[in-house]
């Protein structure tokens, strides 16, 4: 059994996707074992994503996930990550419809900054962004 987080993106939680990206997770078998709604400071955006500080498009990612609420999950299953990753398609929503149409990111996202949701890409980000937004206490 393997855990990682998704972020339900601002984009995808104004046009009032949340419901169905988080059924889409327990539709494939994946057990929910903690969830928070809440809205980024830039700190803790650039914090979360402190991965990226170098990439040129580290400013309009945090401007973008502290625009709005947001849906964190940590899901649980075997081989989540990859599955998960999976699941969510490529970076690009509108390479997403091209090439995996029944992705989250294909039928929620707009592009490859407004893409709908985030997933950890390895064992040690999901163990990083875990810890980030969750305690312990709020992990079951
Ligand atoms: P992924 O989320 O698929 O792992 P990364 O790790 O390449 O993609 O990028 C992290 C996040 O940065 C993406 N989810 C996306 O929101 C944003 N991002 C990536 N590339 C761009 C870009 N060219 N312009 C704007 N935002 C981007």
């Amino acid at each position: 059994m393997e855990r990682t987080l998704i972020i339900v993106k601002p984009d995808a939680f104004e046009k009032g996707a949340v419901g169905k990206i988080i059924d889409r997770f327990i539709q494939e078998g994946f057990r929910i074992r903690a969830m928070k709604l809440f809205r980024f400071t830039q700190d803790q955006a650039k914090g979360f994503y402190i991965v990226h500080k170098d990439r040129p498009f580290y400013n309009e990612l945090v401007e973008f996930m502290t625009s709005g609420p947001v849906v964190a999950c940590v899901l649980e299953g075997e081989n989540a990550i990859s599955r998960v990753r999976e699941i969510i398609g490529p970076t690009d929503s509108e390479e997403a419809r091209r090439s995996a149409p029944n992705s989250i990111r294909a039928l929620y996202g707009t592009d490859k900054g407004k893409n709908a949701i985030h997933a950890s890409d390895s064992p040690e980000s999901a163990q990083y962004e875990i810890s980030f937004i969750f305690s312990n206490l709020e992990i079951v």
